[in-house]
């Protein structure tokens, strides 16, 4: 990280829409040059909030998914001037108004692509994705999978209520089959699309899966996508109460949520149920669900999120009939990123190059214009 005390401070927070951070409170640390201690003020959630109007549905997933990213930015000790929001469009891609960040409202589907050239440009900021399933998989499909292949150190949030909220209720990529919605009112003929399975087959080095309703899960996951050296993908399950209610209330309702999901943790055995009888074991490549009672422990599927092929399977398994959906950290490998190899060429290229620009750009075909 660069010294910040020597940073100018970012500009004054603009009225009318733009989305400026104000001025920061204090430096984040020591002013070495004046040789003296300022206290780190350590921020909190209210530190990143904005002053716009949130403009979601009363009841909106939305909102826990905002409040666990503000409650959990303290945690990441990150500067907000070095933070940048991006998205696309879509209700979920108002998220950058609602961050005390600097943002980028951009256009449809095309987030990944803003935020991998903020990246590039300056690898030191800490780049967000805000997207939602209509804009990161729909129109933004391509360039979701660029992102994801390429390992940018950035984190994707894909807001995914199975519908397109903002534009009042058409059917979206994660829609189910047979879904009844304003542009398929005989139902959905399309096969959905599984985000998790997507990511995976882009070979991004960090896939995870949390729900709107769980906010300590939520926050555990975020602090670990942020933490990973890489482009972190993070499907999180929001509820679109208005257009498409009740879409994960299986996974959500207290009664049966426990019998629905199962929480993946690294290195522990994947039991759920209410009364934590039931597991997952694998026949070849084929998982099956078990009574522990009728199992062996050695037997029962322990997490690794290093395998990519064990998350493949887990993955699938939120499509399959009578099985349970996993939550968690599917996947966390290492593997170089983008930026890191493009600064290495850049330096190499420099230190070998003999080249004059002026000369280059004076040489070949050239014309004067009168
Ligand atoms: C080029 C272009 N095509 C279509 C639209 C209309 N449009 C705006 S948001 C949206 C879908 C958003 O769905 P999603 O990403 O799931 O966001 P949500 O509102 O559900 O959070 C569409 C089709 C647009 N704004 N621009
Ligand atoms: S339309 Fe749906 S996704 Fe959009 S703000 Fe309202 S409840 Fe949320
Ligand atoms: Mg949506």
């Amino acid at each position: 990280m660069p010294d910040t005390s020597k940073m100018p401070p970012p500009p004054p927070f603009k009225a009318g829409g733009s989305i400026a951070p104000p001025p920061m409170k204090a430096p984040t640390g020591p002013a070495k040059d004046l040789n003296i201690d300022i206290p780190v003020i350590a921020l909190t959630a209210k530190d990143f909030s904005s002053d716009q109007d949130v403009r979601w549905c009363p009841g909106c997933g939305d909102y826990s998914i905002l409040a666990q990213v503000q409650r959990t930015m303290p945690d990441l000790h990150v500067s907000r001037h070095q933070t940048v929001f991006v998205a696309g469009i879509g209700c979920s891609s108002r998220f950058p108004y609602y961050m005390n960040t600097y943002g980028f409202h951009g256009i449809h589907g095309r987030a990944p692509a803003i935020a991998s050239g903020v990246k590039a440009a300056n690898p030191e900021l800490n780049v967000w994705v805000a997207t939602g399933d209509g804009d990161g998989l729909s129109i933004g499909g391509n360039h979701t999978l660029h992102l994801l292949r390429r390992n940018f150190n950035i984190n994707v949030l894909l807001f995914n209520n199975r519908i397109y909220g903002l534009t009042k209720g058409q059917y979206s990529p994660t829609s189910e089959h047979g879904k009844k919605t304003k542009s398929t009112p005989y139902g959905s003929i399309d096969h959905p699309l599984n985000p998790v399975l997507f990511a995976l087959g882009c070979e991004a080095t960090f896939v995870a899966r949390s729900i709107d309703r769980d906010p300590k899960h939520m926050q555990e996951v975020i602090k670990r996508a942020a933490a990973h050296h890489g482009t972190s993908f993070m499907e999180i399950y929001q509820n679109c109460n208005i257009f498409n209610d009740g879409a994960f209330l299986d996974l959500t309702e207290k009664d049966v949520k426990d019998d629905h999901l199962v929480v993946l943790t690294h290195g522990e055995p994947l039991i759920f149920g209410k009364n934590k009888d039931k597991a997952i074991v694998l026949e070849g490549f084929n998982p099956r669900v078990v009574n522990v009672a009728d199992t062996t422990p050695d037997q029962i599927v322990r997490h690794d999120e290093k395998n990519p092929i064990l998350a493949s399977i887990l993955a699938k398994m939120s499509d399959m009939e009578g099985f349970p959906t996993p939550i968690g950290i599917f996947l966390s490998v290492d593997r170089a990123t983008y930026e890191d190899e493009m600064t290495d060429q850049i330096k190499t290229a420099r230190e070998k190059s003999t080249g004059d620009l002026k000369k280059l750009l004076n040489s070949g075909n050239t014309w004067q214009v009168n």
